[in-house]
Formats: structure tokens, sequence, C-alpha cells
């Protein structure tokens, strides 16, 4: 493990103010160690604890000039074409993003590919800003003279109170009043002494749709999936690919592979379901190092506090989607990992959607692009809190941007879902693995029926399922996320016995 394997920070709580400087203190879900920085500006200051590997000072995480200072978590993909268009020669995504705030203001982030959650304060101002995806969460709470910003909400969790401003077009959390969550692609351009705050938008899903010769959508789609895995592939180490033998991450596999020269992956299977088999035969194929993890269901769903911890979101489906993933980087013993991994494939091309009509499958693709922001399903907290980083190379913004704009005929072809990308990487794979129908995790671990299992040997009527499984996965954000109750502390068998009581009763 090097320095450059990971970013320089995994997460951040932040306080900008007027005055002097305060060091935030808070809990995390992300582990590693912590680092104190403060800048006085003036009269001003930006102060922040900041996660990251152990025993790599976060040095390119923060930069500052006299009058601003950046802090970032996370990580930035096109960092040469940013330095392109910069005189000086820089070092460290933060101070590059320094120079590129001094050149383009706030538009800065318009021209940003990454991984990050960032804060600057630069004059009167502090902007607050997401990647495009908004896949590093960032939360904040403002107040004239403070505000605060955190990449978990927890970090805010009794911070807040009745002084939190409304943010403008910033969401709400879940029983923290006065905290609110940027969103996906934006940044919150705060007036520090009014307390007042504006958004700006510096990415939005394409809402037209392209056509193209099979040959070129095919060509564009391998060339700019290509280059996305080798930026999230670093030369000091060989990357972990979480591998399910699908489409989605085989095809990160074998992109990582020719970038990297060498390839991990692991598999992750239940007690009862798994797909080890489809996953070793795309492995063997690639030469790769890999490992099966079986993971008994009793213990998979008692960790449903901690994916909830995680991923700080109530959305159920999701959360089964996120379960056996939590599980998976929990069960990784061993260094910290940078892990790759093929999440997001399913949103841009319909992969879910299992049917033949384009429109209906249009629809899908519009409806997931314009709902995804704060599921928080691409956090790396999912990962960070066993000391994993994880990164996305199918919500890369070049990949994103390319598939989602794709006409819907080159997704769904030949009678095949996902056509664009089969074909884009058939020549790397077996071919049972290019042609293997979609199976999504929840699915492959069993995770969905087990959760469905538990809550009727609770009493849950078949109907009442669904929102069973809503109230639990409410009740366990309550208690672990504003709560601030550790998830090892959290019985999942306590929340749906009473989730269970409760439902069966109002049906009585
Ligand atoms: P799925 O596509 O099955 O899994 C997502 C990623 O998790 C895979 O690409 C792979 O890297 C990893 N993975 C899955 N199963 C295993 C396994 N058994 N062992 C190791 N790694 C594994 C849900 C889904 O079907 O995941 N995610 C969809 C859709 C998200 C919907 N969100 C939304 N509409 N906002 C996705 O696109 O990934
Ligand atoms: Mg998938």
């Amino acid at each position: 493990m090097a320095a450059t394997d990971f970013p320089a920070a995994f997460g951040f709580v932040a306080s900008a103010r007027s005055g002097g400087g305060r060091l935030p203190e808070a809990d995390f879900a992300t582990r590693g160690g912590r680092t104190g920085v403060e800048a006085a500006l003036g009269t001003r200051s930006l102060a922040a604890t900041l996660v990251h590997a152990p025993g790599f000072p976060p040095d390119a995480a923060h930069a500052r000039s006299t009058d601003t200072a950046v802090l970032l978590a996370g990580e930035l993909y096109n960092g040469d074409a940013l330095r392109s268009v910069l005189d000086t020669g820089t070092a460290g995504d933060a101070q590059l993003l320094l120079d590129l705030v001094h050149r383009y203001g706030p538009h800065a982030f318009r021209l940003v590919n990454g991984r990050f959650a960032a804060v600057v304060s630069t004059g009167r101002r502090v902007l607050l800003a997401t990647d495009h995806a908004g896949s590093v969460p960032l939360y904040t709470c403002v107040a004239p003279g403070e505000v605060l910003a955190a990449t978990e909400a927890k970090a805010l969790a009794g911070k807040a109170g009745p002084r939190g401003f409304p943010v403008a077009d910033a969401r709400r959390v879940r029983r923290l009043p006065g905290v609110y969550q940027v969103p996906a692609g934006a940044v919150i351009d705060v007036d520090l002494d009014a307390g007042t705050a504006t958004t700006q938008r510096t990415w939005a899903p394409p809402l037209a749709r392209r056509i193209m010769e099979e040959s070129e959508a095919v060509a564009a789609v391998r060339a700019s999936f290509e280059r996305a895995v080798a930026a999230r592939v670093t030369p000091e180490s060989t990357p972990l690919v979480v591998l399910s033998g699908g489409i989605d991450s085989s095809g990160v596999a074998a992109c990582a592979h020719r970038a990297a020269g060498a390839l991990d992956s692991v598999s992750m299977g239940t007690d009862t379901s798994d797909e080890f088999g489809e996953a070793r035969l795309v492995a063997d194929h690639l030469g790769a190092r890999h490992r099966e993890i079986t993971v008994p269901t009793t213990d998979l769903l008692g960790q449903l506090p901690y994916a909830v911890w995680a991923a700080e979101s109530v959305d159920p489906h999701i959360i089964e989607y996120l379960l056996p993933l939590v599980a998976l980087y929990r069960a990784l013993d061993g260094p910290a990992r940078r892990i790759l991994t093929g999440y997001g494939a399913d949103i841009p091309l319909a992969g879910m959607h299992r049917e033949d009509r384009l429109p209906d499958l249009d629809t899908a693709v519009a409806h997931d692009m314009a709902t995804f922001d704060g599921l928080n399903e691409m956090s790396p907290v999912l990962s960070a809190l066993a000391g994993h980083w994880t990164t996305h190379p199918y919500w890369d913004r070049e990949v994103l941007d390319l598939l989602v704009g794709l006409e819907a005929g080159l997704k769904r072809r030949h009678g095949r879902d996902k056509w664009v990308l089969r074909a884009a990487l058939a020549d790397a794979l077996p071919e049972a693995t290019v042609n293997r129908p979609k199976l999504g995790v929840h699915e492959g671990s069993g995770t969905t029926s087990s959760f469905s299992l538990l809550l009727r040997e609770h009493g849950v009527a078949e109907q009442d399922l669904e929102a069973a499984k809503t109230d639990v996965v409410r009740e366990l954000f309550d208690l672990t996320v504003v709560g601030g109750r550790r998830p090892e502390e959290v019985s999942t068998t306590d929340v749906v016995r009473s989730v269970a009581d409760r439902i069966t009763k109002d049906a009585a």
C-alpha cells in the first residue's frame, strides 16, 4: 500500500466561520486516521477534521492561498485535463481545485470528473460542492457566521437544531432538523454573514438521445469505459474487483486487468445462494487471484444496521442492494484496498428493467436518472467503514453521459439487454459471461428473499412486506444515524420484532 493508492482523505467534518477557527469533532462510520487542519483567512477561518488512510497524512486533501482554502474528500479522474487549463504544474488534488477556483470561481466544478465532496472558503462565501453523481454525500447546516459541512449526516446530528437555516434546493435529512444534503452535481454558494444560500447545478443527466451506428457506439463505449477504469487504477497496487460474474463487474475486471497487468477479485455468496461458478469462470479467464467469501444469511441480515449506518439511506430497495456489498467489504480481512465495482451500470442501460419495449426502457432510464440523488448507493462509506476505498467506473462522468445518451435501441437489441455494453466487452470475456442474463446482487445473494422470510417468520403478511421493510430501514436510520447508536449495539431481530408487532396489531 502506498500513499497514492488512496485519496488523501475519505471524509471530513468542517466548520467555516467568521472569526477564529473551531475544530469540529464528530462520529463517523468511516474508519481511518483523523487529522485536524485549520486555515486562518483574515477575519474568517476554515477548520476541519479529515478522515484518511491510517499512516498517510492527508496533505493533498487541503490547500490554501491568502484568501481561499479548499478541503477535499475523494479523488479527481481528469487531473491531466484540468492541469492543462492552468499555467502552474500543481501537485495534489486540493491544490488543483484551489487553482481552478481562482481561475473559474464556482464554475471550476463544472470541469471536474471525479468522486468527491469539497468545501471552499473564499472571501465572504463558502462553496459546498459534490461530484456529478453526488457519489460522496455532503451534508450541511448553515447559520449566519458559521457553515458546518460533513460527508456523513450523523456527523452533524445534534449540531444544527433550530438555528439551521433552510437551504434552497437541498434535501432535508429525515429527523435531523436544519441538516441538508447538497444535491448531486451542485455547488451551494453560501453568504457567510447572512447565512443565505443559492444553488448552481454543475451537471445534469442528458435528456436527448444520440443515434449511432452499431460499430461506432460499441467502439465509443469500449474506449470511454477503458479510460474510466484506467483512471481508477493506481500504478503501485493490484486492483480488487468485487465480481459477481455478470457483464457489469466482469467488464470492470477485464479492463482493470488490462490497465494494471494484474487483478484480484472477490465474490460473495450466502448459505442460500451464490454466483461463485459464474465469477470463477471470469477470474480464471483473466488469470485473476480470486477469493470466495460465504456469509451466513443470519449474519447478513444482522448487518442491516451497518448498511443503514453507512449508507444513511432510507430506501429499502437500495439497502437490499447494498447489504451484501457491505457484508463483503466487512469480511475482507487484511490491508485496506482500492476496490472497483460494477455498480450503477444498470441505471443508464435499464438493466433492471426486464422487458423489451423501447418506450418503457427509456422511461426507466429517465426515471432512474431523475431519482438517484440522495439514495447514497455509491457512497464510499459503505466500504470505508472497513477501511476500504471503492470507485464505480460506470458512473464516471464521461461514461455515464455516453451511456445515458444512447438511443434505447442500442441498449436493447438483438434480443439482448445491455446490448451495447455486452458487444463492447465481447472480445475480453468468455462467451457465456457476455450472454449471461442479469441477476441483481439482492437476488444472487438471496438478500431480498431472506429479508422477506425473516419478516414472515415474525407474522408479517405478504401484502405488508414492503411497508414493513420500509419501517425497519427507517427505524435503523433513526437509531444509528439520528440517535448515534453504534451498529453493533443494534439488533436487526429486535427492530424487526417491534415493526412486525406494530404492523400485525394495526392489521388486527
Ligand atoms: P448488481 O448489478 O447485481 O451489483 C452491483 C455490483 O456489485 C456488481 O457490478 C458487482 O461489482 C458487485 N456484486 C454484485 N454481486 C456480487 C457478488 N455476489 N460478489 C461480489 N460482488 C458482487 C442493484 C443490482 O442489481 O446490483 N444495482 C443496480 C441498480 C441500482 C438501482 N438504483 C437506482 N435506480 N437508483 C446497479 O446499477 O448497480
Ligand atoms: Mg449490475
